[in-house]
This record gives structure tokens, C-alpha cells and sequence, in this order.
């Protein structure tokens, strides 16, 4: 067989509009739904949520017959455990809180084989040669991993246009969240200075010929990002969309408990 092409990196390329999805509920069960449910690309959380390799691997599994592109966020920038995701199938990592243009070009060595970087070669073992099925893997491997940067702090900020001036780096994408936290904002990322902040950010990824994203759940905000150079977005994450979907339904049947048992932890 040979190399499956990263469709996903492409359409980075050519800034197509593409919708995705958080997905930390490490199921692979409810992977399979959302993977049904139309989005071009759902993220696999290992920052936050309770995942690890095994348990991305069933996600990955899950939803392989679908026609949806799978990411996947590292909980740090550990080339070892960057080369388990690789290996395991992931074509495209966002990884979280990038910071220098050092941190992002040993990011760039760690999903690289050599010369070009540091990946170990395991082909035999991994999922994603198809243990030795796909024909030259080790030789197209690094034209078709896609590497995001997370830029989500004011050292991340200050740094970015040297960041997104690394060969090898395709992608940056803004998180709101901790970008507020670190502008001194905690759990405010609507705060006017947040947002001002974010649109800077994407007008100078969206100039620098890299792809930007964002996370951004409401609908015209999104519309005003894409306008400022964002061409992916994740619009929400599984987590809050279970856990509004079952507010509702018990609200709606009036046993008011929701906000008791919230109030009782
Ligand atoms: C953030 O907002 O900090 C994220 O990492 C993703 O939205
Ligand atoms: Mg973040």
C-alpha cells in the first residue's frame, strides 16, 4: 500500500474552512458518534481529558471508517510520547502551549524521522506504517505528519511570528482560555482585551501564509475570527455538549436537581 495522503494538512494548505470538534470523553464509543456527525476534524484532548496512548489508539480505531480527520493534543512536548502518537496513527497533533521558536523546533525534530529530526524508527510495530504494509513509510512519513502549535500565552504572543517563521510548523492555533489567563483575564476569554488579542493573532498567522484557528463556540464570533484569518475552528467540545443536552432534558422535566447536585460537591 502507499502513503496515505494527510488530506487534512492540505486543506490547511489551501485554507479551506474547516469545523471541528474537542472530543475529551475518552470513549471510543461516543468517538464512533462523533465521528458520524459531520465534522471535518475532531481533537483528541490528552491535555485535559484522561487519555494516554491506549486509550487514543481505541479512539483513533473507532473512528478510522469515517470520513473525518483525526488530531491529536499531547499533554506536553515529550518526544517520546510525541513518537507513540505518531506511531499509533495520529497524522496531525496540536500541541499545547508553544511558547519559543526553540520549543517549536524541537516539536518540529520530534515528528521528524532523521535526518530531519529525531523520531525513532519503529516501523514493524506501528499502527501507522501498517507494521511495514505501507510501502516507504519512513520515507514519506515526514511530508504527511501535520504539526499545529497551541499559542495560548503572551511569551506565545511575543514569540509568534518567529514561531510561525520554523520550517516545519503548518499551523498555529489561538486557545482563547489559557491566552486569558495569561493576559491576566482568568475564565473571562470574551474580555475585550482577550479578543483584541486573538484577532491580532490570527491576522498575522493568516499573513504569514500559515493556517490559524481557534476555539471559539459562538456562532458570530466565529464568523468575526474567520473574517480576522481563521480557517479551522473548533466550535465546542463533547463534554459541554453532554452536559448541556442533560441539563436541559432534566430541566425540562422540572426535578430542578442539576443545580443542587452541583452545589452539594
Ligand atoms: C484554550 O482555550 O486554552 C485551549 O487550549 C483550547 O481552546
Ligand atoms: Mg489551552
Amino acid at each position: 500500500m502507499d502513503m496515505p495522503r494527510n488530506s487534512f494538512k492540505q486543506s490547511l494548505r489551501e485554507k479551506r474552512r474547516q469545523t471541528g470538534l474537542f472530543v475529551g470523553l475518552g470513549s471510543p464509543y461516543s468517538m464512533e458518534i462523533l465521528a458520524t456527525a459531520g465534522f471535518d476534524w475532531l481533537l483528541i484532548d490528552g491535555e485535559h481529558a484522561p487519555n494516554n496512548p491506549p486509550s487514543v489508539l481505541a479512539q483513533l480505531q473507532a473512528a478510522a471508517p469515517y470520513p473525518v480527520h483525526l488530531a491529536v493534543r499531547p499533554v506536553n512536548h515529550d518526544a517520546a510520547l510525541i513518537k507513540q502518537y505518531l506511531d499509533i496513527g495520529a497524522h496531525t497533533l496540536l500541541v499545547p502551549m508553544v511558547e519559543t521558536v526553540a520549543e517549536a523546533k524541537a516539536l518540529v525534530l520530534a515528528v521528524r524521522y532523521p535526518p530531519q529530526g529525531v523520531r525513532g524508527v519503529g516501523t514493524s510495530l506501528a499502527r501507522a506504517a501498517h507494521w511495514g504494509g505501507i510501502k516507504d513509510y519512513a520515507k514519506h512519513a515526514n511530508e504527511e505528519i501535520c504539526l499545529i502549535v497551541q499559542i495560548e500565552t503572551r511569551q506565545g504572543l511575543a514569540n509568534l511570528d518567529a514561531i510561525l517563521a520554523v520550517e516545519g510548523v503548518d499551523a498555529a492555533f489561538i486557545g482563547p482560555a489559557d491566552l486569558a489567563a495569561s493576559l491576566g483575564h482568568l475564565g473571562d476569554s470574551g474580555h475585550i482585551e482577550v479578543k483584541a488579542a486573538v484577532e491580532a493573532a490570527l491576522r498575522r498567522i493568516a499573513a504569514s501564509g500559515k493556517a490559524a484557528g481557534v476555539f471559539v463556540t459562538e456562532p458570530g464570533l466565529a464568523q468575526h475570527y474567520r473574517d480576522c484569518g481563521a480557517s479551522f475552528i473548533a466550535v465546542g467540545g463533547d463534554t459541554s455538549l453532554l452536559r448541556n443536552a442533560a441539563l436541559k432534558l432534566a430541566s425540562s422535566f422540572g426535578d430542578g436537581k442539576a443545580d443542587s447536585a452541583a452545589a452539594s460537591r
